[in-house]
């Protein structure tokens, strides 16, 4: 017997544990054994029936994800769940934790599931870019109908013990003992005396529904911006309804070998690992302990402040919103009211949730009402004086180990830090907005920020759901100095023959959700415009749509029209007419710009200036950069963040292509950086 798989006995009842931390991911050495095991107790007669458990947290959450990409060792997963399936006598599962992918479709391959009651099971696939290879996208359907097995199966979102009962996913919920309750549940089935059937042979399910699923399907498709995971899901799904079993099983095995070949796949499970990397925090061992945050304090209840305060209450934590006057107070917590109210009225939230994290935020105008927070989060507006006085205040009030965090966009949090007499317990804490949606957080390490308060962001960040990256000092942080270089080249290439669509379309065409365009209009242009005049700046034709009083969606033109109060925009004759314009007057004759040049263009300063920043150490990684780009900004999933997308592209490519920008146009932002020289 291995290490990893264990056979123990409950009188005629085998079980057989898994046992392979932290998730009992389906390796080649569980395959292995498990396999072995499971066709000597076939073949052992006085065994009359087979549990499947897992030692540790959970169930088996998948296949390893590490050994995709490499030559597949038998036995692999199909083969076991083939074996499973030939197995006269009763098999079932004991599901706790999460069974997903590979540990789903293992346990689809026993006759019966028996599940924790806080079990989830799911089929993630999609989320690396591939489909189940196991046999899900076959099995499934024939469970729970091919409309909820698409679902499941192209959101990736795992349900609860509960709902899979409800599905026919699982047979029974157990109570107590999981092992225990597995074992009675078979010894039942025994003394019924009926054949079990397995997954393959229950075809009643799959005829239901078809409309239903075709109408999910179509807007499946219209959703999937270019990825091929979600279509191929759908594809896959419908072979199971269409085809014989072992012919639909066939074509999803060629289907996952195609997608785990592919560069999306590559991309999304570069991410997965990139997303865990990136809570490890140099310096930062496990011997450093994390403070218990109980209560927070947020500064300032503006859009950001009030975000803010969602975030928190939204994991139960309570907070103290403080303003400068009762006005403002009331602005703020009245706006936090209506988006909650917005929630349970698109349906997204209960009442009684909404009310529950309401009165979890309190309000103050003084200062005093903040000595018992654990974090303070200052979110006031974006001035240097502003912040520093707060910090100077916040030392008379805030109790001693409590961490005191800004969520400057720009700022030196080092000359923020100097301004309060504890240092050692000021850091960033960078929200992106909506602060109670977007996952993204930079933690700004100061040079001062002791190991402790960064170790007790990081976790306060994990427990209200956010994907927080480390940092360090300089202007726009990751996210707004990248952006600042990704924007540099848009006016000119408008200047040079690009029309705003036509930029935008290069962008969605790319994977993005949107173009930089429809995302100005969307945020407001004014916003920039009065930054660029605080600064000295200008941009002429940005600057001039504002002088015409377009700020974006909310005055109903900016880059486009909006018709009619809308959200569509539409390409504006009055916009192009002003670009022409400006353009004459600088001697720019205009050309067409193809979309191949709009990409390296905008794409090409962006992983220049990642680069600069891992020259300086402001990142610790690249993959952080694709973090920050991917959950913060929207970079497409499917190229990995523009680090990843730079190696796919070909570092030499990337060299050369920079240097050839740089020698046409002389700017800064095509000036290859030394980081990239040598990277292969
Ligand atoms: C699949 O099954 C394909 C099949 O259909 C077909 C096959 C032919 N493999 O997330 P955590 C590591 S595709 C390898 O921090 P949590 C992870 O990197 C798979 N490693 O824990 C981390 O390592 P480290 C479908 C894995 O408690 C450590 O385990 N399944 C795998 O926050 C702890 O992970 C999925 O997509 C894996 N499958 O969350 C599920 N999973 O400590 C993927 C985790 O060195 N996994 N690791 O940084 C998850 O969603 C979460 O890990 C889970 C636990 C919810 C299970």
């Amino acid at each position: 017997m291995s290490r990893s798989v264990t056979v123990s006995r409950d009188n005629e009842i085998a079980v057989v544990t898994i046992d392979n931390p932290p998730v009992n991911a389906l390796s080649h050495h569980v395959r292995e054994p498990l396999y072995a095991a499971l066709t000597e107790l076939a073949a052992d007669d006085t065994v009359r029936g087979i549990v499947l458990a897992c030692a540790g947290r959970t169930f088996v959450a998948g296949a390893d994800i590490t050994e995709f990409g490499k030559p597949m060792q038998k036995p692999d997963l199909n083969g076991i769940v083939a074996l499973l399936e030939t197995i006269a006598k009763p098999t079932a599962a004991a599901i706790h934790g999460t069974a997903l992918g590979g540990g789903l479709e293992l346990a689809l391959g026993c006759h019966f599931r028996i599940a924790d009651r806080t079990a989830r099971l799911g089929l993630p696939e999609v989320k690396l870019g591939l489909l189940p290879g196991g046999g899900g996208t076959v099995r499934l359907p024939r469970l729970v109908g091919p409309a909820k097995a698409l679902r499941m199966i192209v959101t990736g979102t795992p349900v609860p013990a509960a709902e899979a009962l409800a599905d026919g996913l699982v047979d029974a919920i157990a109570e107590g003992d999981l092992t225990g309750s597995a074992v009675a549940f078979l010894r039942g089935k025994l003394a019924e005396g009926v054949r079990p059937i397995p997954v393959r042979e229950r075809n009643d399910k799959l005829g239901e529904d078809p409309a239903a699923f075709e109408r999910a399907a179509a807007d499946l498709a219209r959703k999937a911006r270019g990825l091929e995971a979600p279509l191929a899901c759908a594809e896959s799904v419908r072979n199971a309804v269409s085809l014989p079993f072992d012919q639909a099983l066939a074509a999803e095995h060629a289907l996952f070998r195609k997608l785990v070949a592919g560069d999306q796949s590559k991309a999304q499970r570069h991410l997965f690992f990139a997303e865990r990397e990136a809570a490890k925090v140099v310096g930062i061992g496990k011997d450093v302990k994390a403070g218990d945050v109980a209560r927070v304090g947020i500064i300032g209840a503006g859009t950001m402040g009030g975000g803010i305060a969602m975030a928190f209450a939204n994991a139960g934590i309570p907070v103290t919103l403080l303003e400068t006057d009762d006005a403002a107070l009331a602005r703020g917590t009245g706006m936090i009211g209506k988006n909650y109210a917005a929630s349970v009225a698109r349906g997204s939230l209960d009442e009684a949730t909404a009310a529950r994290r309401l009165a979890l935020i309190s309000g103050t105008t003084d200062y005093a009402a903040l000595a018992d927070a654990d974090l303070i989060v200052e979110a006031a507006f974006e001035d240097m004086a502003v912040k520093r006085d707060i910090f100077a205040r916040l030392d008379q009030v805030a109790k001693a180990g409590a961490v005191l965090a800004t969520n400057t966009s720009y700022l030196d949090v080092n000359a923020i830090a100097a301004a309060s007499a504890r240092p050692e317990a000021v850091l960033g804490m960078h929200f992106f907005s909506p602060a109670n949606v977007m996952k993204l957080l930079e933690i700004v390490r100061a040079e001062k920020t002791s190991p402790e308060a960064l170790a007790t962001a990081l976790s306060v960040a994990k427990r209200i759901g956010k994907i927080p990256v480390v940092v360090g000092v300089c202007h726009g942080f990751v996210g707004n100095r990248m952006l600042t270089a990704r924007s540099s080249e848009n006016e000119a290439l408008l200047m040079e023959g690009a029309l705003p669509a036509e930029i935008d379309r290069a962008f969605t065409d790319f994977g993005w959700p949107m173009g930089p365009f429809q995302m100005y209009d969307l945020a407001g242009l004014d916003i920039g415009w009065r930054n660029r005049k605080a600064r000295g700046e200008t941009a002429a034709l940005a600057d001039a749509l504002c002088e015409a009083g377009r700020f974006g969606q909310k005055t109903g033109k900016g880059w486009y029209a909006y018709a009619d109060g809308g959200r569509t925009p539409t390409p504006d004759p009055d916009v192009e007419a002003l670009i022409g314009r400006e353009a004459a007057a600088r001697g720019i004759a205009r050309r067409t710009i193809s979309a191949e040049e709009i990409i390296e263009r905008t794409h090409l300063p962006l992983v220049n200036e990642g680069a600069r920043i891992l020259e300086e150490g402001i990142a610790q990684r690249a993959s952080d950069i694709d973090i920050v780009w991917v959950n913060g900004y929207g970079f497409p999933v499917g190229k990995g963040g523009p680090m990843f997308w730079a190696g796919l592209e070909g570092w030499q490519k990337v060299r050369e292509r920079l240097a050839y920008w740089h020698e046409r146009t002389g700017r800064d932002a095509f000036r290859p950086s030394p980081w990239l020289s040598g990277r292969e």
